[in-house]
């Protein structure tokens, strides 16, 4: 596809670099562009001169389709699409990065999440539809009129029967983080703005899958995070177990985060960044390559993104490290100690500092809590002892006078259980004594 990228600025200058990535994200080819500083015309978006301009534009390049950075409303999609040439697409930054997730779509939760933001975006255009074949008196528009309406009601039943999809799916997967955390994981999730390296990170953080008896747990785990230098390359979740000593820990990748989202495509895909909200702990991955002031509007973006629900504490991951000199990490690690209070610094594809970061990530998960259980043999007593050597690092085990004694540190869920466990080996009349 033959595509002009356009964006209007209300003053200075307009900056077109993400715009540009995206579209490259979407396949299609750039052949032109065109840019205005002015406020915005209600009809147009661009002013009438400009829209001309884009028309000339359009025909001189040969162009199929004009993409706009900025939201345009039913009336001015419209409005443009009458002023350009004949046959020619007009869509802006919204539906374009919907495109993108709709090409990235594969698992049957991304797909709903897709019809669910395109259901959503045709919902207020379906009732400009019908208002517009109101407005004409010809008798012949009354009759789209109606099935417009109708139209309406089926984008809101469709809507409502795809969310209840989709919050089935959300307590499936709620369910199965809390399963794995009462398993001994600590689950930690990576965000950040979309290339900032995330994929490339779990790679290197990842041990090699080796799930054994958990196996049924993990129907998600997947062996390949696929990374590439173009924006929004992972949609879905993926699941790696990390190689961190006695720990055991689930790292999850998922979506990127973009500046300026309208609210119906944020809400749609809600529920893919609940790996990173319920997480007990997020990397937030930044590209310090860029530029200082973009590293500072995309962190703004990542923590109003992760403001609202987040529950984790945060480690800012600076990474890339091997593409800037040590002069300029330390300006920009200085430049953004306020929004990046103490970050490790690391290139997640040179493997550098990796492991500075695992001490790290040990550092911020739950404690770990020391104790003593004492069992009494029982038929079952061995079984609990196991369960305690598959979930805990166990420092001793001492056999005494129809005793089992355990010296064990684990996650605070862990020592829980191992001592609902234990509670339920104490034979009847042991209990009154
Ligand atoms: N120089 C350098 N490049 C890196 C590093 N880590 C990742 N990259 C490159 O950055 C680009 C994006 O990497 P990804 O891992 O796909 O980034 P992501 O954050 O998963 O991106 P999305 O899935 O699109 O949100 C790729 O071209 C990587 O090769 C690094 O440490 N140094
Ligand atoms: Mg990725």
């Amino acid at each position: 596809m033959r595509t002009i990228v356009a964006k209007r600025v209300d003053e200075g200058i307009a900056d077109t670099d993400e715009l540009r990535d995206l579209v490259r994200a979407a396949g299609r080819q750039i052949v032109g562009e065109l840019t205005q500083a002015r406020e915005e015309d209600r009809s147009l978006q661009f002013g009438e001169g400009k829209a001309e301009e884009l028309a000339a534009l359009v025909a001189e390049t040969d162009a199929d389709e004009v993409v706009f950075d900025n939201q345009l409303g039913p009336y001015q999609t419209y409005n443009l699409g009458q002023k350009l040439p004949e046959g020619t697409t007009v869509i802006d930054r919204f539906t374009l990065i919907l495109d993108i997730f709709g090409q990235r779509a594969q698992t049957r939760k991304a797909q709903l999440q897709v019809e669910l933001a395109e259901l959503r975006y045709e919902l207020p255009r379906a009732a400009a539809k019908t208002s517009l074949a109101k407005r004409d008196e010809h008798p012949g528009f009354m009759g789209l009129g109606e099935y417009d309406e109708s139209r309406e009601e089926a984008i809101k039943r469709q809507i409502s029967e795809i969310k209840n999809k989709l919050d089935s799916i959300a307590q499936t997967e709620a369910n199965r983080r809390e399963q794995r955390r009462e398993s001994g994981f600590d689950l930690v999730a990576l965000a950040g703005y979309t290339n900032a390296g995330k994929s490339t990170l779990l790679q290197s953080l990842a041990a090699d899958i080796e799930l054994g008896e958990n196996e049924e747990l993990h129907p998600d785990l997947d062996p390949t995070a696929e990374a590439e230098d173009r924006l929004f390359t992972t949609l879905g979740t993926t699941t790696r177990r990390a190689e961190m000593g006695r720990r055991n820990v689930l790292v999850t990748d998922t979506v990127g985060f973009i500046s300026d989202l309208p609210h119906w495509l944020v809400e749609s895909f809600k529920s893919t960044l609940d790996a990173v909200y319920y997480a007990d702990l997020v990397l937030l991955v930044v590209d310090v390559s860029d530029p200082t002031e973009e590293i500072r509007e995309k962190l703004v973006t990542c923590h109003d993104t992760l403001y609202e629900r987040n529950q984790a504490p945060i480690i800012t991951v600076l990474n890339k490290i091997d593409a800037v000199s040590d002069a300029e990490l330390e300006e920009k690690r200085a430049a953004l100690a306020a929004l990046a209070p103490d970050p490790v610094a690391i290139s997640g594809q040179e493997q550098l500092n990796v492991d500075e970061l695992r001490a790290r990530i040990d550092e911020a998960l739950p404690d770990w809590e020391r104790e003593r259980l004492v069992l009494p043999m029982t038929d079952d007593t061995m079984s609990v002892v196991s369960w305690v050597h598959d979930h805990a690092s166990v420092d001793d085990v001492t056999y005494a006078n129809d005793q089992v004694v355990l010296d064990f540190e684990a996650r605070p869920a862990i020592v829980e259980r191992s001592r609902a466990k234990a509670g339920e080996l104490v034979p009847a009349r042991a209990e009154s004594a």
